[in-house]
Formats: structure tokens, C-alpha cells, sequence
């Protein structure tokens, strides 16, 4: 059967956390507001602008429109420079044999994360031939746990919600997932990602075995 395999990205296919944690510290810091990787946490999966606004609120600054905008550019001209030296090496471990696994089975491969940078990722990681999809930060307006994200990129590859499998690292992620009545498999934490249907520490304890079975279901 052909099913439909939506993965996030940051978290699940690269640790890009780690870049918008410096990018988000360093723009902090020149604001006077205190960043630590517990706040970086809690912005995994949330939307840039979002972000913003929760670091403001959490420093307790007010900024208007115009500033804000300044704020944003000048946070993800420095996650770009990041971005700018990423290669294969970055892909997190067992992802590729995975992705391997379901282009030889036919299978439709479509990326649903909220970043806007999730094309030159994938480039820059040599993964973007491996997508039938993308639906990423430029297209969606509701972010998860809304499962539009996810909806889009089923539909764009014209397939049933209940024949998509979600791979996410955020419990928002695995929300939107069990709301659309997609098959929702965690990575990471089994005690965080409790609302996922399975989860899995990383992709190299995701058997072939257990593919097959989600393929035949
Ligand atoms: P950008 P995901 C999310 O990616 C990140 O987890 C989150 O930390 C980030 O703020 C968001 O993308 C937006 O990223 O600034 O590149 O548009 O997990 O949904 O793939
Ligand atoms: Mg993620």
C-alpha cells in the first residue's frame, strides 16, 4: 500500500535547536533579556514571531511593530549563518537509512515543519530529493497543535489523513498528529511524547520490520 510519511524537521530529521539557541541567546542578551537552554526548550516547534514574543514577555520588554521586525531579521540572519555551513553530517543518525527505506517502497515522503528556512536545510543536508512535499513556516497560519500543517502536506501529495504517519519531537507536534488521525510517532522521551501512538528514542531503533507493518496497515 502507499502511505504517507510527514516529518518534522528540526528535532527529528536535524538538531538544528542548537542554532536558533545561540541565535535567540545572543539577540537576548543585547536586549538585557537573560536566555537559557530551559527557555530554548520551550520554543522547540513555536513559530518565530511567537518565539519573540514569549522571550519579550518572559524579560518583561515592550517593543513596538518596527522593532520587533528588526529583532526577527537580525535573529535569523544569524541562524542563516549557521545554516550556510550545515552538511550531510548534521542529518540526525538513522534518518537517511529510513528515508532509504521508503523511497524504495514507494512511499510518499512529505516534510511538515513551522520553520521558513526548511528548504535551504535540506539542501544544505542533501536530503531535499528524498521529499514529494514540503509544507513548512511560509505556509502555514495556525501553528501546531492546529494540524494544518500536517493536512496540507497530506494534501499535497493527495493523500487520506488516516494513511499518514507523523514524525515529531514536540508534544504539540504529536497533538496536531493525533488530531488530524494520523498515526503520531514520537522521537524522543517516552515520558514527554506520552500522547504519541509509538515512540522511539531515535530513527536507528525504528526497524524495517516495523515500517512494513505500518505500510501493510
Ligand atoms: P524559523 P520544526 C521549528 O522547527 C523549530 O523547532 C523552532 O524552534 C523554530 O522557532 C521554528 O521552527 C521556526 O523556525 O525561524 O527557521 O522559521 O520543529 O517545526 O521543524
Ligand atoms: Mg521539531
Amino acid at each position: 500500500k502507499q502511505k504517507t510519511f510527514i516529518f518534522d524537521l528540526d528535532g527529528v530529521i536535524v538538531d538544528t535547536a542548537k542554532y536558533h539557541f545561540i541565535a535567540w541567546q545572543n539577540l537576548a542578551q543585547s536586549i538585557g533579556i537573560q536566555f537559557t537552554h530551559e527557555d530554548n526548550e520551550q520554543l522547540k516547534g513555536v513559530s518565530r514571531v511567537r518565539s519573540l514574543e514569549l522571550i519579550l514577555e518572559w524579560g518583561n520588554v515592550q517593543a513596538n511593530q518596527e522593532q520587533k521586525e528588526l529583532w526577527l531579521v537580525q535573529k535569523n540572519e544569524e541562524y542563516l549563518a549557521f545554516i550556510e555551513k550545515m552538511n550531510e553530517t548534521e542529518v540526525l543518525k538513522g534518518v537517511v537509512n529510513v528515508l532509504e527505506f521508503l523511497k524504495q517502497n514507494h512511499q510518499n515522503i512529505v516534510l511538515g515543519s513551522a520553520s521558513k528556512n526548511a528548504k535551504p536545510i535540506l539542501e544544505k543536508t542533501n536530503l531535499l530529493h528524498y521529499f514529494d512535499a514540503i509544507v513548512d513556516g511560509n505556509d502555514v497560519t495556525n501553528a501546531k497543535p492546529d494540524p494544518e500543517v500536517f493536512l496540507q502536506g497530506a494534501k499535497k501529495v493527495n493523500a487520506v489523513a488516516t494513511d499518514c504517519i507523523v514524525f515529531e519531537d514536540s508534544v504539540a507536534g504529536i497533538q496536531a498528529a493525533n488530531v488530524a488521525q494520523m498515526t503520531s510517532i514520537g522521537i524522543g522521551e517516552v515520558n514527554v511524547l506520552n500522547e504519541a501512538q509509538f515512540c522511539f528514542q531515535n530513527f536507528t531503533q525504528i526497524s524495517e520490520d516495523f515500517l512494513k507493518e505500518l505500510i501493510k496497515k
